[in-house]
């Protein structure tokens, strides 16, 4: 029995979640509420230092952090072996530091600070943080058409929630019509869509106000 710990509106849960609907492999949804206080003992048990989630439980073996998540999968689950192809393995594993690192975490940023203090968020703090969401895009720009355009693999499973979340919190402009192109290729993909409408009904938790799109 394979068993995710996450929430249908937690980004890295997506990331996970994308990954188990590209393999084909059977799994259920371990929610992460105030309904289930037994879930989350898990996951503070199991979910690292800071017990986040997702963790997955894949018959007994326990794995924390999405990417090791998927590095598992592709390890343990023949289904799920070309989530990270041989021969693509290095470049693969480069796009989802970038997009972890600098889209996902940083859009993070920007959401923890309103979590933090929603009447005086520091507004500095999540303006810096919008830059650098910029500056990635600019970054990406010329490089995110050749991106995501065959079977899922570990890139897709990071850059569609991260591009996803991240456009809420700084649009992507005009200026990128490249990324914003990856963002609605990758939304259209069924395995992220599965996501983000399985999401929808949690929009209100979203700090900074959900947009009425996607
Ligand atoms: N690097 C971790 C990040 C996980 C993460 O930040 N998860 C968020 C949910 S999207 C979380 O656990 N938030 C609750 C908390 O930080 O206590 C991963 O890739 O799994």
């Amino acid at each position: 029995m394979v068993q995710l710990y996450g929430h249908p509106f937690s980004s890295y849960t997506w990331k996970a979640q994308i990954a188990l609907l590209a393999a084909g492999i059977d799994f259920t949804l371990k929610m992460l509420d105030p309904g289930h206080p037994d879930n989350t003992a898990f996951v503070g048990e199991h979910g690292g230092p800071f017990g986040k989630f997702p963790v997955l439980d894949d018959n007994g073996t326990i794995v924390f952090e999405s990417t090791s998540i998927i590095e598992h999968l592709a390890s343990n689950h023949d289904k799920a072996a070309s989530l990270i192809p041989a021969d693509r393995a290095q470049e693969i594993r480069t796009w989802d530091r970038v997009f972890d690192n600098y889209v996902m975490n940083v859009m993070q940023t920007v959401v923890d600070e309103q979590l933090r203090a929603p009447d005086a968020p520091d507004t500095a703090r999540q303006d810096e943080a919008r830059a650098r969401l910029r500056r990635a895009y600019a970054w990406l720009e010329p490089r995110a058409d050749a991106l995501c355009n065959g079977p899922i693999t570990l890139v897709e499973c990071a850059a569609a929630p991260a591009l996803f979340y991240a456009d809420w919190v700084e649009e992507i402009g005009d200026d990128c019509p490249q990324v914003r192109a990856l963002r609605s290729r990758l939304i259209a993909l069924p395995e992220v869509r599965h996501c983000v409408d399985a999401a929808y009904p949690y929009r209100k938790l979203f700090p900074l106000g959900a947009p009425d799109r996607d």
